[in-house]
């Protein structure tokens, strides 16, 4: 029996920063009855001018950032759409939902609308087919499913993030030399438990930032990646390539000035044009074991980022130029850092792309292009841990979830714990670059 949308019902909830969002739960006839799936579409805040564009209200509620108008457009528009239709067909479902909005980057509706529908119906054709997400996502993709990733871990938070202090903002670890998922997840708690010590032994109070990183002032980028080592040290690891490894996610576009050509890092003092910034990240790449750098220049400098690659190439040094803001989850995009040589690895957000398929293709062309591809959660997210599944049937190897705190993070991280621990998927990491199938 085909399970066929028999439902789709919709409505506001709260986010991690108390912000509306779009909840969705989808019915389908299963074999024997019916089943549902439910969805909860996560939100930026350094969100990239190229991303399929949300729907807010911009009225009096919640400061404008109500979702009345998306869930009505699910309910009033996207709903009568997909009832009738096989919930398992993820790729005729979603090309229902964009005929539906009629706009690429899915603003009349709202790309929350269409998304919250499309990520319901996938767990609810999971649900009625009896397999966990990622097998399903797996089956989407006509692949066997993947390994656990390699998680980045966010531990000093800045920029949008942290409204205030250094404008770089993430500083990431990557337990790189952990044998198994579980260990990396311990490793990386050893290593922030060892920060927070510091930071609190330095006078700093441990507050935390949208993604559970922490947020104390800083005095320069340095100062950041030697808090990093010292942490890593005390916790008993080598801060090295092989086993604790650093990232960082510039999230460049929020303090470049278009006008002036110049990126503004007020809170260093300082101002640099292009190729300042690229000196300043071949020097980080020079001093710490970086392996990932993510958005080091404005989203539309793709001869800048084709540029440090050459560079990064240059030195042999295997540190990942990473496009979130530049590639936007849009295969279009994608393909033009494939031709000039613009990234050598994609981040993955499911709410750029709007749809689970668009999604699914980017992974795809990455993946045929050789680009690593990293999965990642927003700042503003819910207990939703779709992306964990997605990150293992994908076999994406790198998974970005936030910080080892607060429990919109935390239930990735466990959903991953869960599947690591019922279904022996193996484990991408135990080494950089991860394990993928290529
Ligand atoms: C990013 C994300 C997640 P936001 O820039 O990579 O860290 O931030 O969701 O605010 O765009
Ligand atoms: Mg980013």
């Amino acid at each position: 029996m085909t399970p066929t949308i028999t439902a789709v019902d919709t409505w506001e909830v709260l986010d991690s920063r108390g912000d509306p969002t779009v909840r969705v739960a989808c019915e389908v006839d299963g074999e024997a009855r019916s089943e549902r799936g439910v969805f909860t579409v996560p939100a930026g805040a350094s969100t990239g001018a190229h991303e399929a564009t949300e729907r807010r209200d911009g009225d009096d509620r919640y400061d404008g950032r109500g979702v009345r108008g998306a869930v009505a457009a699910v309910r009033e528009e996207l709903a009568p759409a997909v009832v009738g239709v096989d919930a398992t067909d993820q790729r005729a479902v979603d090309a229902t939902l964009e005929d539906r909005d009629g706009s690429e980057d899915l603003s009349r509706l709202g790309a929350n609308a269409v998304l919250g529908v499309s990520g319901a119906v996938a767990h609810a054709a999971a649900a009625a087919r009896e397999i966990p997400l990622y097998a399903h996502v797996a089956d989407l993709a006509g692949r066997e499913p993947g390994r656990v990733p390699l998680p980045m871990v966010n531990l000093l938070s800045g920029g949008l993030h942290a409204a205030g202090g250094i404008e770089i903002q993430d500083f990431l670890v990557i337990p790189a030399g952990a044998e198994t998922y579980p260990e990396a997840i311990e490793t990386v708690h050893a290593v922030r438990s060892a920060l927070r010590e510091r930071l609190i032994a330095d006078g700093h109070r441990p507050l935390v930032a949208d993604e559970g990183g922490f947020a104390p002032p800083l005095g320069s980028v340095d100062e950041a990646f030697s808090l990093l080592e010292s942490a890593a040290r005390d916790a008993g690891h080598e801060p090295s390539r092989e086993d604790v490894a650093f990232a960082v996610d510039v999230a460049a576009t929020h303090f470049y000035d278009a006008d002036a050509g110049q990126y503004r890092l007020e809170s260093l003092g300082r101002e640099l044009d292009r190729e300042g910034m690229l000196d300043l990240v071949e020097g980080w790449t020079e001093r710490y074991p970086l392996v990932s750098v993510e958005d080091p220049l404005a989203e539309d400098d793709w001869d800048g980022f084709a540029a440090l690659r050459e560079r990064l190439d240059g030195t042999g040094v295997q540190c990942q130029v990473l496009g979130d803001d530049l590639l936007a989850t849009n295969t279009g995009r994608v393909e033009r850092a494939v031709s000039g040589g613009a990234a050598s690895a994609v981040l993955v957000k499911p709410n750029q792309a709007g749809t689970v398929t668009r999604t699914l293709d980017v992974v795809e062309r990455a993946r045929q292009a050789g680009l690593a591809t990293v999965v990642s959660a927003r700042s503003g997210e819910t207990c939703d841990a779709t992306i964990a599944d997605l990150a293992v049937g994908l076999d994406a190897g790198q998974i970005k979830i936030g910080s080892l705190a607060r429990s919109e993070r935390l239930a990735k991280y466990n959903r991953l714990l869960g599947i690591d621990h019922e279904a022996e998927r193996g484990y991408a990491g135990g080494r950089w670059p991860p394990t993928t199938e290529g």
